[in-house]
């Protein structure tokens, strides 16, 4: 036997009796990491002649070929034998009574996501819907977003694949085109809330792939920027149930509004925690302006006859201010414990003369 045929032999029998995936790590590092064994015969080629090599490098690659395949072979077999094991043993009985007082908790964005369809019905917005998978005119081109607009690469699109010929439809990057559908389908005067998940492809601990976000459009005659002030203002002060709530306006830019704003809040610090009220620092929580012209016009209607605003911001980022989460990717975990903690009482809703905050 050559010491070639030798070493696999040796080798496959190493990882027939690999018995953990940790066992079999080891086995795979003793032949393909970079002192193991096949790869100390990988590393010979180099100094072989011509005619060495190419009677060598066929055989020196098949054992590296075959060794990889009965290791990825074997790697599969454990991990169905892992997951098996843990499936007969995490079995729950169905039988057993339900517990006299029900366990499960609302999920803190849908409590919020309740109490801002609260605040915003008393302010007379009716809650509009629309689909998460998007087509690119509701999504972009309807939003002054052309086909070059830089914004429609900042926005880390996630793309579906598409039949020949077709556009690509998207997973929405925001609920805009909820209120672009409103517009097109309803005829104004329009007072609407978007809210609902949207997709970017962008993840770390402020950032998740999908997050909830929620959006409002006002569409009427004769709608200017202290609308939008005093709505936004009349909804933070309800939201986080305080009266000492202050509204900073920054000019911003989104291609939807023109002029555009971003809002600031004044927050105190407590006990090392930012809590909103008051004016010990400034922080950004929404994004608005005036609806812009193309965009009212993109709809069908005359921007000289109706004029309106809109404003965005994260569900997510609102329930950790109000709620004191600090870690957003815990939202999307589904750990029990943490839903125990942050969780709600499924009889507890929100309503206005109640104070919205359970
Ligand atoms: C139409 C016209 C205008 C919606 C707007 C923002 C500003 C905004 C972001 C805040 C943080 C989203 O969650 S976030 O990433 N949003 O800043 N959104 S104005 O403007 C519209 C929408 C629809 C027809």
């Amino acid at each position: 036997m050559t010491d070639i045929a030798k070493l696999q032999s040796e080798l496959t029998a190493a990882i027939e009796d690999a018995d953990t995936l940790d066992a079999l790590e080891a086995v795979r590092i003793a032949a393909l990491g970079k002192q193991g064994s096949v790869s100390a015969l990988l590393k010979t080629m180099g100094a072989m002649s011509p005619d060495e090599r190419q009677v060598q490098g066929p055989i020196i690659n098949g054992l590296r070929e075959t060794i990889a395949a009965a290791l990825a072979e074997k790697k599969a077999a454990l991990e169905t034998a892992a997951l098996n094991a843990r499936l007969n043993t995490e079995r729950l009985d169905m039988t057993l009574p339900a517990p006299e007082t029900p366990r499960g908790t609302v999920h803190p964005v849908s409590q919020v996501m309740d109490e801002l369809a609260e605040i915003f019905a008393d302010m007379g917005f009716a809650v509009a819907e629309g689909p998460e998978i998007e087509d690119q005119w509701h999504n972009f081109t309807a939003l002054n977003m052309p086909e070059t607009h830089p914004a429609r690469a900042m926005h880390d699109t996630f793309y579906m694949t598409a039949a020949d010929g077709e556009e690509p439809r998207v997973l929405r990057t925001h609920t805009s085109p909820v209120q672009i559908r409103t517009m097109t389908s309803q005829e104004p005067p329009i007072r609407i809330i978007a809210p609902g998940r949207v997709y970017r492809s962008d993840s770390d601990a402020t950032h998740t792939p999908m997050f909830h976000q929620i959006e409002g459009l006002v569409i009427d005659k004769g709608i200017h920027l202290g609308h939008l002030k005093w709505t936004l203002e009349t909804f933070l002060k309800a939201f986080f149930e305080r009266d000492d709530v202050v509204l900073r306006l920054r000019p911003s830019y989104f291609p939807f509004t023109e002029p555009s704003v971003e809002v600031d809040v004044g927050y105190t610090m407590v006990n090392g925690k930012r809590v909103i009220g008051g004016n010990d620092g400034w922080m950004e929580v929404l994004g608005s302006g005036m609806v812009h012209r193309k965009v009212i016009e993109a709809c069908g209607l005359d921007p000289d006859i109706w004029q309106g605003f809109a404003f965005g911001t994260g569900v997510d980022r609102l329930a950790m201010l109000k709620y004191g989460m600090d870690d957003l990717r815990a939202f999307f975990d589904g750990d029990n414990r943490w839903l125990k903690h942050y969780g709600f009482n499924a009889l507890d809703v929100p309503t206005l003369s109640g104070g919205v905050g359970a």
